[in-house]
């Protein structure tokens, strides 16, 4: 018999995941079709958002080959009936207290930083480069988590290291410069590009780095499409760009520069968005959506 969900104690809120104990070793975390858009959570969920990016998440975790918190599989028993398919059972971790990003194109905060200091999170980089630019190389451009609603801080790697340490912070930098370029690598053979992505790492007993959170996915990566690349511009998100379209378009009778909360989505941008997210999935994962675990069944 699977648990209710009424069994777990809640310990944790993101925008949109909600995390649980199980016991003191394990938690769950739960994904759900909540949609975030320019900073608000939206009224209208996008069915079988959850499910994508957990399908993604294992995908990631699967095919990186890299320690990982997880601690079981989408179907583990520990998982109530109806969340089957989009919560994960992971290992509870104790957590570096710094998001580590990788960039391999600059835009957002990345973006503002260089346009103010020439560099990113101390990085310096060559004059000229605009909006959506390849950087050279891929970047660590580690940031300072902050309280929920409020935007991460960038910091310089000086740091991370004042943080965690000369040897966790080395670790961490290197760790996530090399998943980074394998997703980017593999996103690039399916027609996409993972502009950047931001990890969290737990660490285990021997002090050595476990990647946790979700992976690679588009809540916590940019991901474009590569066909439509130009930069210069702000570049269309491949996931969210149908939403953000619509509301900031004749039709929503929305004002993002206002105080009022989005107005709900019509059926029609839902639909378009689901797909955009199961598109990602298959386009990545070369899996069928079809197959991912759904419910109990
Ligand atoms: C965490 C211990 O997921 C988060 O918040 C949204 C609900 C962020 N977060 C993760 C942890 C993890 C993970 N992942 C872990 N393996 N062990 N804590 C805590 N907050």
């Amino acid at each position: 018999m699977r648990p209710t969900l009424k069994s777990y104690r809640h310990v944790a809120s993101g925008k949109v995941r909600e995390l649980y104990e199980i016991d003191d070793a394990t938690l769950l975390m739960v994904s759900s079709d909540r949609i975030s858009a320019y900073d608000h959570i939206l009224a209208t969920p996008i069915p079988d958002k959850g499910r994508v990016l957990t399908a993604m998440s294992f995908f990631w975790f699967d095919t990186l080959g890299v320690v990982n918190h997880l601690a079981g599989g989408p179907t583990d028993e520990r998982i109530p009936a109806e969340l089957v398919g989009r919560a994960m059972v992971v290992q509870r971790l104790p957590m570096l207290p710094v998001e580590c990003v990788a960039r391999g194109y600059l835009t957002g905060s990345g973006l503002l930083d260089y346009q103010a200091t020439g560099g990113v999170c101390g990085i310096e980089l060559p004059d000229g480069l605009g909006e959506a630019a390849q950087l050279p190389e891929p970047i660590f451009t580690p940031a300072a988590k902050a309280d929920l609603g409020a935007h991460d801080e960038n910091i310089g790697f000086d740091q991370v290291v004042a943080t965690v340490g000369e040897s966790v912070a080395h670790a961490a930098r290197e760790l996530t410069l090399d998943i980074y370029r394998r997703g980017a690598e593999l996103a690039a053979s399916r027609g996409i590009i993972l502009a950047d992505t931001k990890f969290e790492f737990g660490t285990a007993a021997d002090g050595s780095l476990v990647l946790a959170d979700e992976v690679l996915t588009p809540d916590s990566s940019r991901y474009w499409d590569a066909t439509a690349y130009a930069p210069g511009q702000v570049q269309p998100s491949y996931d969210k760009q149908i939403v953000r379209n619509w509301l900031t378009g004749p039709d929503s009778g929305w004002d993002r520069t206002g105080d009022g909360p989005p107005p709900a989505l019509p059926s029609e941008v839902v639909e378009r968005t689901r797909d955009r997210y199961i598109e990602a999935y298959q386009r990545l994962s070369g899996q069928s959506f079809a197959d991912w675990p759904k419910g109990d069944q």
